[in-house]
């Protein structure tokens, strides 16, 4: 028997996006499920409509669905969306007759399993548990399982099972504000360790971007670290610090890798994981990664200014890397043409680690950057 955990995924697609665009996010989508691993991807269901209220996808889709879990004895049903506790709960029971242990997840739980995966630090794992007692609500294990067993067996009045709700929101509500003091603590001590290091003088520039842009490889080349470098999303959670010899500066600067950017991360996923941007937030400069070979690459850094304004740094001095051009196709010039253009004010390099371009020139900008402080 195979160990593999068989999933279906629903490609939640707005009706009024160009055919082009939803194929893109399927295969984001795809690679997110190949990041986590373990699965194997036995349908592809698509769903164009509004969401439905009680069950997100509507009841034609929720029965079309519960003939594929039967047939394909599936495990999990990734919805592509962020989808409420309330309609995930529903949708799962509605699966039960199908099979009674299916999992039912949607964007953010699948973006938390992945990261759950490769957390690797007290303080990584820590986040994760936050942003999913968040996201999860009363569904949480432990106290989901009191949830669950009420509300499937639909014993108890009424007015006894409110009562338990209110006391399990409580009791839900006092597990997080715990979790996020002990949170607070460890990111308080990492605070006064950053501004011991910047007392002393130490520069840190910190390496951000979309999810596989090429930062840790990057980091790699720049620090002569080896940390794993893979065609995959996420496979960078916590954040790293190397060293760098600036000859410039006759300086020893420290750079930091950080996780990757996505689009559509929830909020309480942001706020969680401030603490590993810590190093972003606190740096004298920023390297932007941009993978110059994704046709996407806009919206991307849309993604990933958005995500700084949040964090509150995004007039943060900022240098956009272009990184791949080793495998830009023959609209090279059309497409540098459009950066220098639209990107001038954030001085934009060319560069690809692959084949060791441009990295003097990362180098050289890092020192004019940081000389100008
Ligand atoms: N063609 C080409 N591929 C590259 C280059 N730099 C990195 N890559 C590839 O891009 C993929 C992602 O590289 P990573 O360095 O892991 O990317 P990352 O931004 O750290 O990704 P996450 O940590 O997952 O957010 C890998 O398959 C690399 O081999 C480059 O200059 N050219
Ligand atoms: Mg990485």
């Amino acid at each position: 028997m195979s160990l593999l955990k068989k999933v279906v995924l629903v490609d939640v697609v707005d009706p009024r996006s160009p055919t082009q665009d939803a194929v893109k996010e399927l295969g984001e989508l795809q690679s997110l499920v190949k990041t986590y691993g373990g699965v194997d991807i036995a349908n592809v269901i698509q769903h164009r409509t509004k969401p439905d209220k009680n069950t997100f996808i509507g009841s034609g889709k929720v029965e079309e669905l519960a003939e594929i879990i039967r047939l394909k004895k599936i495990d999990i049903v990734i919805i592509n969306a962020i989808v409420n506790h309330g309609q995930l709960f529903r949708l799962t029971q509605s699966f039960w007759p199908a099979n009674r242990l299916i999992q039912v997840w949607d964007r953010v739980d699948l973006i938390l399993n992945i990261f759950d995966r490769h957390a690797r630090t007290a303080e990584a794992k820590l986040q994760i548990e936050i942003a999913r007692m968040q996201h999860m609500g009363p569904r949480i294990s432990g106290l989901g399982n009191t949830y669950f067993s009420r509300q499937g067996g639909g014993t108890g009045g009424r007015g006894v099972g409110e009562t338990n709700m209110e006391l399990m929101k409580r009791h839900w509500k006092d597990h997080i504000k715990a979790k996020t003091l002990t949170l607070k603590k460890l990111t308080d001590n990492r605070q006064r360790q950053l501004d011991n290091r910047r007392n002393n003088g130490q520069k840190t520039v910190s390496i951000i971007g979309y999810t596989n842009a090429g930062k840790t490889a990057l980091f790699n080349r720049l620090t002569g670290k080896n940390k794993i470098v893979k065609d995959a999303l996420f496979v960078t959670l916590d954040s790293t610090l190397g060293k760098l010899y600036l000859p410039q500066l006759n300086q020893e600067i420290m750079i930091s890798d950080t996780i990757g950017f996505i689009k559509n991360l929830p909020p309480s996923l942001v706020e969680a994981f401030r603490s590993t941007l810590l190093e972003s937030t606190n740096a004298d400069l920023l390297l932007h990664i941009i993978d110059i070979t994704d046709d996407k690459m806009d919206i991307k850094i849309k993604v990933v200014e958005d995500l700084l304004k949040e964090m509150g740094i995004a007039d943060k001095k900022q240098i956009f890397v272009f990184n791949k051009i080793d495998a830009l196709s023959q609209k090279s010039n059309l497409i540098k043409k459009y950066i220098a253009d639209n990107f001038h004010t954030y001085n934009p390099l060319f560069i690809s680690v692959k084949d060791d371009i441009g990295i003097e020139s990362v180098k050289n900008v890092i020192s004019n950057a940081l000389s100008n402080n």
